[in-house]
């Protein structure tokens, strides 16, 4: 009896101290606020749903936005999901107005009766239709037919990003991904309202993309990559590709190639570049600061303006990334006359410069933007610049880092990052003594020393991505660890359909069986 008595009391502390996760099935409606990022503002409407059914209809003044809605639903209710020519009496419809906010902002209304959103630009339908996706049962994200049923909860959101610049980057260097990855990850970062995908496309282990004036650049310093894998370059019309699927989905790519540093593979290809002309082997270890490219030959300034040409003639988005970090073999002098003379050019080719936020010991263009991968709230070089800076510090958004010492993957350079740790910081005061207002946004790298597979991929970046999403996109107001888990949590069985293989963190309450 005394023993029974004890364990009752230890069930019900236990019940009463673990938070047991709401049992969400595939058509369960999600609750209004389990939007990841948090909206700027949601008002739910208690007790009115709208449920998606076989005429529902979808119309859109953003064709593309409202295909591809209608292309989703239709994958997963298996209803015809017709796009119609005039909004639909009781459907869905996307329309351009006027909201406030800008350019991302939208207005997401849900009655018993029908959805609207509104928004002043294409991009605000495309995020406005993020978070209808978000509110559908999570099965709805599913690629084959699935039951439902499909009920929405009823509200209004009114929402706009807190920061312009939400990114991500992938380092197609130290192992390089294929055209269908990167779509991969584009398609799962636009669900968290990121907007810039950086990729790292240069380093000493490869070079990834076409140049028609040097092209053993790719296919000599593509060969290789870490570890002695297999190596690979884009086209130029692969690269226009992704550029192109990123941009229907509010992704601007953005280039680096960086330099004078992470060189190797273009020194490796062509001997003139190198000061004493003899071009070393190429290289698949992980060191950093080796490399050099030989400030003082004119030709290695024909060589920047002809790479940073091509490249700017098949990039849309305004920006151009010259890396210009760790370039310990780099004499300091040489390292400022070199940067000095490669933002000329980038900038003489149409494109503003971002740069590691070492670029600041050179003499930044006013427009250059210097991203910090610190791991310290301190760097009076950077926070007095005055400049734009985009966030990344490395002990809170390098997303190669592990979770803990355990985790398979990853590094430990700059510790280890949970969950937690990825969300707690505010990207607006983090590095002392910069102005807020000099903050552009948040963006996580993900550098792929020992990152293979597009499974790898997701392992580093899923939860903390979203986590970082949240950062750049939601008003600090809404900051707040126990909502948040709540919110990511309701994501995991989201990520089960779309089959993404996040890290389970024991940080989050994920709901029985995602
Ligand atoms: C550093 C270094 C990269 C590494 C990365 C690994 C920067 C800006 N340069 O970040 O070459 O891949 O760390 O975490």
């Amino acid at each position: 009896m005394k023993i029974r008595s004890t364990l009752t009391v230890l069930v019900i502390l236990l019940a009463s101290s673990v938070s047991v996760p709401q049992s969400a099935t595939a058509a369960s409606v999600v609750a209004f606020d389990a939007v990841v990022p948090a909206p700027a503002s949601a008002s739910p409407s208690a007790g009115v749903t709208y449920q998606i059914t076989s005429s529902t209809a979808v119309y859109s003044d953003a064709p593309e936005v409202g295909d591809q809605l209608a292309r989703q639903l239709r994958r997963s209710t298996g209803y015809p999901i017709p796009i119609v020519t005039t909004p639909p009496a009781g459907g869905i419809t996307l329309r351009l107005g006027s909201v406030s906010g800008g350019d991302e902002a939208y207005q997401l209304d849900v009655t018993a009766s029908a959805i609207t959103v509104l928004a002043n630009r294409p991009a605000g339908l495309f995020n406005g239709v993020q978070t209808l996706r978000q509110l559908l049962p999570y099965a709805a994200d599913s690629a084959t037919v699935q039951p439902g049923p499909w009920p929405v909860p009823g509200g209004r959101i009114v929402d706009q990003p807190r920061y312009p610049y939400r990114g991500a980057m992938l380092d197609v260097a130290r192992h390089f991904f294929s055209v269908a990855a990167v779509e991969r990850y584009i398609d799962q970062i636009a669900l968290y309202k990121l907007n810039y995908l950086h990729l790292h496309l240069s380093d000493d282990q490869g070079w990834r993309i076409v140049i028609d004036s040097w092209p053993r650049l790719a296919t000599y310093g593509g060969s290789t990559a870490v570890g002695g894998d297999p190596g690979g370059y884009y086209t130029k019309a692969q690269y226009q590709e992704i550029v192109s699927y990123a941009t229907s989905r509010n992704i601007t790519i953005i280039p680096e190639i960086d330099m004078p540093g992470h060189t190797n593979a273009a020194l490796a290809s062509y001997a003139e570049l190198n000061c004493d002309g003899v071009a070393p082997p190429l290289y698949t270890g992980t060191e950093v600061g080796f490399s050099s490219l030989c400030t003082s030959k004119e030709i290695t300034y024909t060589f920047v303006d002809q790479v940073l040409g091509e490249l700017a003639a098949i990039t849309p988005g305004p920006y151009l990334h010259l890396g210009g970090d760790e370039a310990s073999s780099t004499q300091p002098a040489d390292y400022k006359t070199f940067m000095n003379r490669a933002q000329d050019i980038a900038a003489a080719h149409g494109k503003t410069v971002i740069g590691w936020h070492d670029v600041v010991n050179a003499t930044p263009l006013p427009t250059t933007i210097a991203q910090y991968w610190g791991t310290t709230q301190r760097n009076t070089a950077v926070a007095t610049a005055g400049r734009k800076v985009i966030m990344s510090p490395a002990s809170r958004a390098y997303l190669d880092m592990k979770y803990n010492r355990r985790t398979p993957l990853g590094q430990t350079w700059a510790g280890t990052i949970e969950v937690r740790d990825a969300y707690g910081w505010d990207p607006g005061a983090y590095l002392t003594g910069l102005p807020p207002s000099q903050v552009m946004g948040v963006e996580g790298p993900l550098w792929t020393e020992t990152i293979r597979t597009s499974a790898d991929i997701e392992y580093m970046a899923f939860p903390r991505l979203p986590a970082l999403a949240e950062l750049a996109w939601s008003p600090y107001s809404t900051h707040d660890w126990t909502a948040f888990k709540q919110r990511l949590g309701a994501q995991g069985p989201r990520w089960r359909v779309m089959g993404v293989n996040y890290y389970h963190s024991t940080q989050i309450a994920w709901p029985a069986g995602s």
